[in-house]
């Protein structure tokens, strides 16, 4: 996984003139504002213009439970009865609004609910029939799925804009007493000529580095190869 993130890296110090990525924000991202209040928040909390200067502010990974956390969020009073969903946004600058491919990046522990400027995008490991917003998503997570990024790329169209953009999402636990929550992510905007290089230096990552006392990267690394036409 070190190779890969190198690689990202390198495409950001690429982003100049025409063939100009971006990185909007990145893995480890300072300034992510949280909700961890046993009620969920007011109900446009994922819009772009909602007031969150009450909300507060950490860097990522943010959550509890596991040792990569940078920024701690509350549970509430009782580990056996754990809030069921934490709220988090944040605030990022676009230069370029049409990038080819919008490419993303998200661990979450045990599943979330993905906003773009108040656009509903989609879920990750939530029940189909949506619960109210506040609910356990009643599953946990398959083996590897923790461990890795589950990768996407945003097909909708005009989702950001110049200037000031906000993802929001909302983080679930599976039950009432598990013991962690999680939530880490980037966010990238390339051409597809870059994202067809990602792929490949992903699948290279794969190769060279193979783990073998970590299993739990296999969903990962099968998902890349996969997505992969060579
Ligand atoms: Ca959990």
């Amino acid at each position: 996984m070190k190779k890969t993130i190198v690689v990202v890296g390198f495409l950001g110090l690429l982003a100049s003139g025409s063939w100009a990525s971006e990185t909007f924000f990145k893995k480890g991202q300072k300034g992510w504002k949280f909700w961890d209040k046993v009620d969920s928040p007011a109900e446009k909390w994922s819009d772009s213009d909602f007031d969150d200067s009450a909300w507060k502010e950490g860097q990522a990974p943010l959550g509890y439970g596991d040792d990569e956390i940078k920024s701690t969020i509350s549970y509430g009073d009782n580990k056996e009865k754990k809030h069921p969903a934490a709220y988090f946004r944040l605030e990022f600058e676009v230069k370029d609004h049409d990038h080819q491919v919008l490419y993303m990046m998200v661990r979450y522990d045990d599943g979330a609910r993905l906003y773009l400027n108040g656009t509903y995008l989609g879920d990750l490991n939530t029940p189909k029939d949506p619960p109210p917003p506040g609910a356990y998503t009643g599953k946990s997570l398959g083996p590897g799925v923790l461990d890795g990024y589950t990768k996407f790329v945003l097909q909708k169209k005009g989702l950001l804009v110049k200037g000031n953009n906000t993802f929001a999402i909302s983080v679930h636990q599976g039950s009432a007493s598990s013991s962690d929550l999680f939530l880490d992510a980037e966010f990238l905007g390339i051409s597809e000529k870059e994202f067809e290089a990602l792929q490949a230096a992903e699948k290279k990552t794969v190769t060279g580095e193979e783990k073998t006392d970590e299993k739990k990267t296999n969903t990962d690394e099968e998902k890349t190869e996969k997505g992969d036409p060579e």
